[in-house]
């Protein structure tokens, strides 16, 4: 073995992580004094930054985990276990898509992927896809509320290609997530940022509920971004995140923000669903 060495983890399955240092990828296994205490949760996940040392094969372990900055995470609960499934670490954004019609915009959903945004501290964007189908008024009137509260929304069109550098603008050297319902553009957006990144980005093709209650080996992987760095993150946990996470828990906002959220939300959010319940 040689000396340790540093790294990011690109890639995780089925209890093999691969490591992407500053001049290479190992594909590491994590350290048994690592995995001790698993039943608490995942000990390293997708996102984090990790120390190995390097065996002779090629191969490495996993030493060390360095302290995570954010951690997207659910709770499985079972009979016999509890257990926190980290989904992704390190996560600098989230990026929220919804369309302004076809499909129209389940906005309890962004309320709750919102709310899992800011218990995990992690800084959300809107984008509200589809634009060139409807009025600019129309869809702002959608997404002006949340404006109000201070998130920043892009109006995009992966169609005509509004938006679309203000989002690829988001994206160098952070981690990001997407997330969204089927049908609303990810997968168009993701082309329309870089040709070919949506067919990498695999996992974004699932529709919510999709995978819900399926038990098969998930990969979890960062794609970086060959222009300006960066990566995207396709981790499939997100959408059933946003549907399950918060069911039945007490969330205490702590910061300003998501103080002012929860006040407002409560009563902005649900006239404009219900405005919009009674346009369609
Ligand atoms: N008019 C219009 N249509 C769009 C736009 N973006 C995507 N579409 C269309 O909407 C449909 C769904 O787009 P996708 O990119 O597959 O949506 P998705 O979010 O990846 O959906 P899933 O993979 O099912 O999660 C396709 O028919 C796209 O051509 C847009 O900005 N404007
Ligand atoms: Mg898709």
């Amino acid at each position: 073995m040689t000396k340790p060495d540093r790294g990011l983890v690109v890639r995780s399955q089925a209890g093999y992580m691969t490591v992407k240092t500053a001049t290479d990828e190992v594909l590491c296994r994590v350290r048994g004094r690592l995995r001790r205490g698993r039943a608490e949760g995942d000990l390293v996940a997708v996102g984090d930054y990790v120390t190995i040392s390097r065996n002779a094969d090629g191969t490495g372990n996993i030493d060390e985990v360095l302290p995570r900055k954010s951690v997207l995470a659910r709770q499985l609960s079972g009979v016999n276990y509890d257990y926190k499934q980290v989904i992704l670490a390190n996560a600098d954004q989230v990026i929220l898509v919804f369309s302004v019609t076809q499909p129209n915009p389940r906005l309890r959903m962004l309320d709750r992927f919102l709310v899992v945004a800011e218990r995990a501290h992690i800084p959300a964007v809107i984008v509200a896809n589809k634009v060139d189908l409807v009025d600019q008024t129309f869809a702002e009137s959608l997404f002006e509320p949340y404006e109000k509260i201070g998130y920043n929304v892009i109006y995009a069109s992966a169609n005509t290609g509004e938006g679309v550098a203000t989002i690829k603008a988001l994206l160098p050297g952070k981690i990001t997530t997407l997330a969204g319902p089927s049908g609303v553009g990810k997968t168009s957006l993701l082309n329309a940022i870089q040709p070919g990144l949506a067919l990498l980005v695999g996992g974004l093709s699932l529709g919510v509920g999709a995978g819900k209650g399926k038990h098969t080996t998930q990969v979890r992987q960062l794609y970086e971004l060959p222009e300006g760095g960066g990566y995207v993150a396709d981790v499939p946990g997100m959408r059933t995140l946003a549907l399950w996470d918060i069911q039945g828990r007490n969330w205490t906002p702590t910061s300003a923000r998501s103080r002012r959220w929860c006040r407002i939300a409560s009563s902005t959010i649900a006239r404009t669903s219900m405005s919009l319940a009674a346009r369609f």
